[in-house]
């Protein structure tokens, strides 16, 4: 192995590295537990890419004839590949998996090697590439390469361009990324789609984009329904109670973090019955991308809400010209919670016709189940019974700071969590200092975070 080839993938495995730790702890089995990207994710770290380049560029490139920046997606894994003859050969599981969307419901979903969203494919234009591919169902299934162009044998489409997959066999899938931009891999039943069966498939160019960016982001956009004592989601409702991102709901998705002067690109897929305006705040950003492919610069304009429908990828590009934690979140209201019915369970919440003291004492009650250290709300007004329409958002949020602490979260202010839900998360911008500070503490990835909190419990 060169010298350029070995820190391409040390700085590939630096970046996997920073999210793998939560990957594990919220979805099982990582992809990334084979003992070869282990190795390399434990060299990596030890290894700074920001070091004596940091000057020069924010993110890693990988060396070589073509480089490309890893696009990260938070909580979820890249699927490792080894060579043969040329080809990158992929090995991807479809089997039942158990994914943490919150820190007090764990739900039973269908995956990819052990994880749900599955692992991010990461090629290049003009790879050949195959995907040995495993049926660890119940059930027949297959997998189609959703807006790639492939041969029709190679669709993944049962009946149509091969037989279903059987329970326990393995298929050969195999075929040459003419294309870039951001794809999705998927099961083609519809259900199976609704039991969580997809995740990226990214073709980088095989030339950098212009301008280029120094961090690549991806978010999967899911929304579940799970009964109150159940785990499994009702892959027939049309109504849905828990929403994710990457296969967490916030205040649990890991907040991406992005150094004040560069240049974001990220990349939004979505996999459900919902359509989702995601909405960035503080800042304008340019759709420089579909699932068809790049967009030409002539076409971009200024926004800061993108509808991302169903099948689509939408990838938007902003300058992180602002320091501070900006929220990146759907913005249909009934997106922007969680299930309550889930602490709840079978009790019925008596946020109507009821006191401060008494909210908060069953608040405080609920969350011993969770259990949350801290459990307050933010301040209701003395007269508030007699307001009608009271109450709204009063006693919804529950702070829950240490339940999620991870080091992403470092440096957030005192109950951060309460007012974090579903689909939400933060672009954390950091000056210099305070941004090397944290891929430091990503690195090391410790676990010792303290939580400041102002409350007595
Ligand atoms: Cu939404």
């Amino acid at each position: 192995m060169s010298g350029t080839r070995r820190s391409f993938f040390q700085d590939a495995a630096f970046f996997g590295a920073g999210f793998l730790g939560l990957a594990e702890s919220l979805g099982g089995n990582a992809p990334g537990n084979d003992p070869q990207t282990a190795r390399e994710i434990e060299q990596g770290r030890h290894h700074s890419p920001y070091g004596k380049h940091a000057k020069k560029q924010i993110a890693p490139v990988p060396a070589g004839p073509n480089p490309f920046l890893p696009m990260v997606a938070p909580d979820l894994a890249d699927l490792p590949h080894e060579v043969d003859g040329g080809v990158k050969v992929f090995r991807l599981v479809a089997e039942p998996v158990k994914r943490k969307i919150a820190p007090f419901k764990t739900i039973d979903v269908w995956g990819y090697n052990g994880s749900c969203p599955g692992p991010t494919i990461q090629v290049q234009q003009g790879d050949r590439v195959r995907i040995v591919f495993e049926n660890k169902l119940p059930e027949s299934t297959s997998i189609h390469w959703h807006g790639l162009e492939v041969p029709i044998e190679q669709d993944g489409v049962p009946w149509i361009s091969q037989k279903p997959i059987a329970p326990g066999e393995k298929y050969v899938y195999e075929f040459t990324v003419h294309q870039e931009g951001t794809f999705f891999y998927h099961s083609h039943g519809a259900m199976q789609e609704m039991m969580g069966m997809i995740g990226f498939f990214v073709a980088h160019p095989e030339r950098t984009y212009k301008p280029r960016a120094d961090h690549d982001f991806g978010l999967i956009l899911q929304e579940w329904a799970v009964l109150p004592n159940n785990s499994v989601p009702n892959t027939a409702a049309m109504e849905y109670n828990w929403l994710t991102f990457n296969g967490v709901s916030a205040p649990a998705i890991t907040p991406m973090i992005a150094k004040l002067g560069s240049r974001v690109r990220l990349r939004i897929i979505n996999m459900g019955m919902d359509h989702h305006p995601i909405h960035l705040h503080g800042n304008q950003f340019v759709l420089t991308g579909t699932e068809g492919g790049r967009a030409p610069e002539s076409t971009w304009y200024p926004m800061n809400t993108v509808l991302v429908g169903v099948a689509q990828a939408r990838v938007v590009e902003f300058e992180a010209k602002y320091p501070g934690s900006w929220m990146v979140h759907c913005h249909l209201p009934h997106h922007m919670m969680n299930s309550m019915m889930d602490l709840l369970r079978d009790r019925a919440i008596e946020t109507a016709n009821t006191t401060d003291a008494k909210a908060l004492s069953q608040m405080e009650t609920l969350a011993e189940s969770v259990p949350f250290e801290h459990v307050h709300h933010s301040p209701i007004a003395a007269n508030a019974n007699s307001v009608p329409g009271f109450p709204q958002d009063a006693f919804m949020e529950m702070g829950m700071d240490e339940a999620v602490v991870k080091p992403e979260t470092h440096g957030l202010p005192p109950n951060w969590s309460a007012g974090m839900m579903g689909m939400m998360t933060l672009v954390r911008v950091l000056p210099d200092k305070e941004y090397e500070e944290m891929m430091r503490r990503i690195a090391g990835r410790k676990t010792d975070e303290k939580v400041q909190h102002p409350h007595k419990s």
